[in-house]
């Protein structure tokens, strides 16, 4: 398969872009953005991220895209932080990153090596870090709370959501799956589940993403259930790194 060539190629090249989503709390301050990796190709044009991503995955490739990602954001966050702009950045790791031994002693020393605190780093993961091996797992995770990064459980809701799994994660914030945000004004069901995640995340601690915000009356909902930050379109899409700059520094 020559797509995984090219993309391998594309990563040593530097030629895969990594866009940024804010997520923005109901009083508009920004509670953090989360860098969304953009390739196009050559030849085909734009690939979509679910495709490969799926194909570093089954291939072995995704440790080298994790790494490529992590240090991406980490130096584009060391420039906003010079240039006086805090934001913390979320970074997607696939439980494939997780397994890989050394994973959270590697991401301590990339902060190190970039002067980034590790407050201004989060990983966001999903309950699947748990399938393979749930201790080494754990382990991991625990390894990188430990220097200070914060953990996020990502597409909550999905799947096989379990509560044996939020107890077992060491994250600080749950994101609930734009699959059930998209529909919560106009959906009963959904709004009841909304409600519940939320009221369970804050009984354990958790901070609370609605992912997927995609208009007013839906942002308004989600306010009054108590959510705590919202991602989606409605804010704004992932954007390139200058236009992301440009939209930090118009919001003060
Ligand atoms: O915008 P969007 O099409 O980028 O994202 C599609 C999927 O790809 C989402 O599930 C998102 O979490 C995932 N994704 C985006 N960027 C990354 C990344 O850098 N690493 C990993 N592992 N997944 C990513
Ligand atoms: O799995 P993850 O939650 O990281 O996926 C994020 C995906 O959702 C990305 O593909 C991103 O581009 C997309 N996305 C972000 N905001 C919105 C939105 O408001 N509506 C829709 N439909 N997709 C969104
Ligand atoms: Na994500
Ligand atoms: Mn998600």
């Amino acid at each position: 398969l020559g797509l995984l060539g090219d993309l391998r190629r594309a990563l040593d090249a530097g030629d895969v872009e990594l866009h940024y989503q804010p997520k923005v709390g109901f009083d508009g301050h920004v509670a953090g953005l989360e860098a969304l990796v953009r390739w196009v190709h050559p030849d085909r044009g734009r690939v979509p991220p679910d495709e490969f991503i799926s194909m570093a995955e089954s291939s072995g490739l995704m440790p080298r895209l994790t790494e490529y990602v992590l240090e991406t954001a980490l130096g584009q966050v060391a420039r906003w932080r010079a240039d006086g702009l805090e934001v913390p950045v979320a970074v997607n790791v696939s439980p494939r990153d997780v397994h890989t031994p050394g994973f959270a002693g590697a991401v301590a020393g990339r902060l190190a090596r970039h002067g980034v605190p590790a407050g201004a780093l989060q990983l966001e993961i999903t309950e699947h870090v748990l399938l393979e091996d749930p201790q080494r797992a754990a382990d991991t995770l625990a390894g990188l709370t430990g220097h200070g990064v914060k953990m996020s459980l990502d597409d909550f809701g999905t799947g096989y959501s379990s509560l044996v799994h939020l107890r077992r994660l060491p994250v600080s914030e749950l994101k609930i799956d734009r699959s059930f945000v998209a529909r919560l004004a106009v959906d009963n069901e959904d709004a009841e589940i909304v409600r519940c995640t939320v009221d369970l995340a804050h009984s354990l601690g958790l901070l609370v993403v609605a992912e997927g915000v995609e208009d007013d009356e839906t942002w308004e909902r989600l306010r009054d259930l108590g959510c705590d930050a919202v991602q989606g379109w409605l804010v704004a899409a992932a954007m390139p790194p200058d236009e992301t700059t440009a939209w930090l520094r118009a919001r003060g």
